[in-house]
């Protein structure tokens, strides 16, 4: 958990092979991006997948343009996420609940492409369903472009607060020039099924050093919801950090290097 990032260029579309190898019906059901009915991925629509089963389900994206009547129509990019609908109640509590869940980023042809992405869902009172004594850690090394891709499920609303960096509270996280208006933050509240991400540079500005990332609804803080971005200096060393806990050494590539 985390389940796999799923990556497209606005314009493409992606045909999912699901199989249920668990003994009760699941299903695939996506946010931000274009499908059809039979891809809903609910029990009302019966496109879930009982045990054993398989189904193809289809995602397609679109890039922006002006519609016939001169409004403007958005593009698909954007930081998506998918999860399952059906496991627990017919909205997929349990699923939700369990982990059936994971990111999907939708780009536009000519983004600036990170060197490592990693997905961080705030889930109840867990990150990446781990408790709090192993919250997961994140490696990267000064200057390396890392992209957070940031998603809330569960009962609870948080705020995404992240220590030395900050990005732009855009589509991107980054100005798309010196008069770009977006606001430039360090903190972002975010609510069940909200997802956003962006991109910063690894200890741009302030160096190589264990810094936190945690939610900061203070309670939620003080109970475990908190984990490091690792940022080594060119030689691998990390200035000021010993992992003092062994939780500390089983960090979770999610999304990996590039
Ligand atoms: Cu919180």
């Amino acid at each position: 958990m985390p389940g796999p990032l799923i990556e497209l260029i606005e314009g493409d579309t992606v045909h999912i092979e699901f199989e249920n190898t668990l003994d009760v019906p699941v299903s695939l059901h996506v946010h931000g991006v274009d499908y059809e009915i039979g891809s809903d991925g609910t029990k009302l629509s019966k496109s879930h997948v009982e045990p054993g089963g398989t189904r193809t389900y289809t995602w397609r994206t679109h890039v922006p343009g002006r519609r016939k009547d001169g409004t403007w129509r958005a593009g698909s990019a954007g930081y998506w996420h998918y999860h399952d609908h059906v496991v627990g109640t017919d909205h997929g509590t349990g699923g939700i609940r369990k982990g059936l869940y994971g990111g999907v980023i939708v780009r536009r042809k000519g983004d600036i492409l990170p060197d490592k992405t990693f997905t961080i869902v705030f889930n109840d009172m867990t990150i990446n369903n781990k408790p709090g004594d192993q919250s997961p850690n994140f490696e990267a090394t000064v200057g390396d472009r890392v992209e957070i891709v940031m998603i809330t499920h569960g009962e609870f609303y948080h705020t995404f607060h992240i220590h030395g960096h900050r990005w732009a509270d855009n589509r991107t996280g980054l100005l798309t020039g010196p008069d770009d208006p977006s606001r430039i933050v360090d903190n972002k509240i975010t609510g069940p099924a909200d997802s956003f991400g962006f991109q910063i540079v690894a200890g741009e500005h302030v160096g190589a050093g264990a810094w936190m990332y945690h939610c900061h609804v203070q309670s939620h803080s003080d109970m475990g919801m908190a984990g490091l971005l690792l940022v080594a200096k060119a030689d691998g060393t990390i200035p000021g950090y010993e992992p003092h806990h062994p939780a500390e050494h089983a960090h979770q590539p999610a999304g990996g290097p590039r």
